[in-house]
């Protein structure tokens, strides 16, 4: 053993991170002070001391401030995956690895214990494995500098058409993602601009993957398909074609000369607009497989999103069933479809995408995501773990009926911008913490992983924890229900997805992107029968399911109408109920906020006293607008017990919201 005191000098490098400054939201969940002495750490002989294990002892060292001692040391047996190892005997902890990422995962659990809590007793060991190889945080950011459907800001990656990045900010934002075990990051857009494939782009990509290797992480790029055309002028992109192989062989040999361990390519294609192989009278796997066949020498891999839809199909819900499910069996296995948690496009609720249950010779990636396009963009308050947490349940559940499958990775669309607590809103932190603790181990439950974010972001004090810790909880419940209940999905206007616009129609306009495609309320009743006699979506499904979702008696309410056409007077009642409860719920927000503000620092409890406000107002206007719209068809009464409207119709049909990004400034602009 040596003691590490000669790191010393090295660790001043990583010094200014997690210092002690003002309450801006900017330290995330790492809001650790340090001890007035530096602990002591010491690094085994069987250890290799990499850059990355200089950062481990760089954290704990700064930063552990329990008596304990604590040894890292290399694993005799191995330990798959960077999983790591810890245990306790008297006053030393001793922490195990088999890679250097191990032992700062390893690193940052033991300090999560000690901010939350948790002790290590005598004698216990600890042992962790993440449950998926790759853990992807997907960054739909442009080389412009602007994200799509971003709401905090800037990218923190491009600027003005070219690589732009501030080296601390992506310290700091690579060292959030290892915190919670995130280890490959996308980090452009996938409706991707060809030049980020351009080799004086990949120069300077290449500097972000120096910064990003030493936290673990592996950078990988979406490219656009037809990339060879625009950069390089081929005639063509057919994956089929000599050339079009050799000049993709070639860029990514130019890749990896630059860097070395990098992830692989995300792909759309042939999806809203953007190139793919089908544009040449080829397949996705034709697609998928050439890039694959690239990049497996190097170690890369595919991540092909499933995300189709077609132009007026009777239902976009069974679109991508409907193309991939033949193909499965003829990709190639460096390849992993990535398919969207949902069979529509990220809503606050669908139903698990039935392609998890029919996919069986091809490898998954769940996306989820994490900004919130549907669900309130950075004001509302709306903690997905419990959405996500659904679908992996849903998927154990179904696996024990036989049918199972598999994934070894999961990604999410990243909340990430250049604004200063990182997500626009300081809850919205809230859901990347969530990924990453889910990616790692899904099996954690929603409470678990907001105690130990609200413990570690704001106040370890009980009393602001637990019912901070219920209001999360419920929070994604609460915005179904006063957005979308019983199964109602995409009511949305075109353009935006804020606020809701059930009548929104623009003549011109692809039916699959106005609301009443979805909702189909008309005066027999509401919903999209998507039964055996419907659409027959249903028969998607396995066949529990399929005869599950089938029945309306047996139908989940949950997806009621997402699955069922059904008359006014069977489930009028319920709707305005459930809307009322969203409603108050959403009131209720801000008055749990204001009830724990002693606990809270004046910007973030300002800043969020805000949205929740907005949150309130605008659950009153979601349930107004979609109550008054559906009542023109169900021609029946609110309820007695329920609450007056508080805006009309009209007005709100003559509102228009015609923006993409809020700001914290146009919330005043809402009804
Ligand atoms: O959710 C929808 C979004 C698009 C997005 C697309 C996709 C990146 O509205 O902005 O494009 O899905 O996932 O490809």
């Amino acid at each position: 053993m040596k003691s590490l005191s000669t790191c010393l000098l090295l660790m001043l490098m990583f010094a200014g991170i997690g210092d002690a400054s003002a309450e801006d939201g900017h330290r995330l969940w790492l809001r650790m002070v340090s001890p007035k002495q530096q602990a002591e750490i010491r690094v085994g002989d069987n250890m290799i001391v990499t850059k990355t294990v200089e950062i481990a002892i760089d954290e704990l060292s700064r930063f552990w401030r329990r008596n304990e001692e604590i040894v890292m040391s290399g694993s005799v047996t191995p330990i798959s995956d960077d999983g790591f190892r810890i245990t306790r005997k008297g006053g030393t902890i001793t922490l195990t690895a088999s890679t250097d990422v191990g032992m700062l995962y390893g690193a940052y659990e033991l300090l999560r214990r000690q901010e939350t809590g948790q002790k290590i007793e005598n004698n216990q060991v600890v042992s962790e494995t993440p449950r998926y190889q790759f853990r992807v945080l997907d960054h739909w950011d442009n080389m412009d500098g602007t994200i799509e459907r971003g709401y905090a800001g800037r990218s923190v990656f491009f600027k003005n058409g070219k690589v732009d990045f501030d080296k601390d900010i992506i310290r700091e934002y690579a060292r959030a993602n290892a915190s919670i075990g995130i280890n490959m990051v996308v980090i452009n857009n996938v409706n991707a601009s060809p030049k980020v494939l351009d080799e004086k782009t990949l120069f300077h990509i290449a500097d972000i993957a120096d910064i990003l290797r030493l936290y673990g992480i592996r950078l990988c790029l979406s490219v656009n398909f037809a990339s060879p055309m625009s950069l390089d002028s081929l005639k063509t992109a057919d994956p089929l074609d000599e050339q079009v192989r050799d000049w993709w062989k070639e860029k990514v040999m130019q890749i990896y000369k630059l860097i070395p361990d990098f992830g692989g390519f995300l792909v759309k294609a042939n999806s809203e607009g953007q190139p793919g192989p089908m544009d040449f009278g080829r397949s996705h796997a034709d697609g998928a497989n050439m890039l694959a066949e690239v990049l497996r020498p190097h170690g890369g891999i595919v991540m092909w999103r499933a995300f189709v839809y077609a132009q007026n199909s009777p239902d976009r819900a069974s679109q991508a069933y409907e193309e991939f499910m033949p193909l499965d069996g003829t990709f190639m296995n460096n390849v992993i479809l990535q398919i969207k948690n949902g069979p529509i496009d990220f809503q606050p609720r669908e139903p698990v995408s039935p392609l998890f249950y029919g996919i069986q010779k091809t490898r998954l990636m769940p996306e989820f995501q994490i900004t919130q396009e549907y669900t309130g963009e950075s004001i509302h308050t709306c903690f997905l773990a419990p959405m996500w947490r659904e679908f992996f349940d849903e998927i154990a559940a179904n696996a024990r009926q036989g049918s199972r499958r598999h994934f070894t990775a999961v990604s999410g669309v990243s909340n990430v911008g250049n604004s200063v607590n990182w997500c626009g809103s300081d809850m919205a932190q809230a859901n990347w913490y969530a990924f990453g603790r889910l990616a790692w181990n899904p099996d954690m439950t929603s409470e678990q992983i907001a105690r130990e974010w609200l413990q570690q972001t704001f106040s370890k004090a009980d009393k602001f924890v637990s019912p901070m810790t219920a209001m999360l909880c419920q929070s994604h419940e609460a915005v179904v229900s006063y957005m979308m209940p019983l199964g109602l999905h995409h009511i949305f206007a075109g353009g935006h997805h804020y606020g809701p616009e059930p009548w929104c129609h623009q003549p011109g306009w692809r039916e699959d992107w106005l609301p009443r495609y979805y909702h189909k309320a008309d005066s027999t009743g509401v919903g999209f029968d998507r039964t055996r006699t419907g659409s027959g979506n249903v028969a998607q499904y396995p066949q529990r399911l399929a005869d599950l979702y089938d029945n309306v008696e047996t139908c989940p309410e949950k997806y009621l109408l997402f699955f069922h056409h059904v008359p006014w007077n069977s489930v009028w009642e319920r709707l305005c109920r459930r809307y009322d409860m969203g409603v108050s719920q959403a009131e209720g927000f801000a008055e749990t906020w204001r009830s724990v503000e002693k606990y809270v620092d004046m910007e973030r409890y300002e800043r969020q006293l805000k949205r929740f406000e907005r949150q309130a107002k605008d659950a009153w206007w979601w349930r107004d607008a979609c109550l008054l719209y559906f009542q023109q068809f169900s021609k029946m009464p609110l309820p007695q017990d329920c609450p007056a409207p508080r805006h009309k119709l009209d007005d709100l049909m003559r509102f228009s919201l015609r923006m993409d990004n809020y700001t914290a400034a146009d919330m005043d602009k809402l009804p």
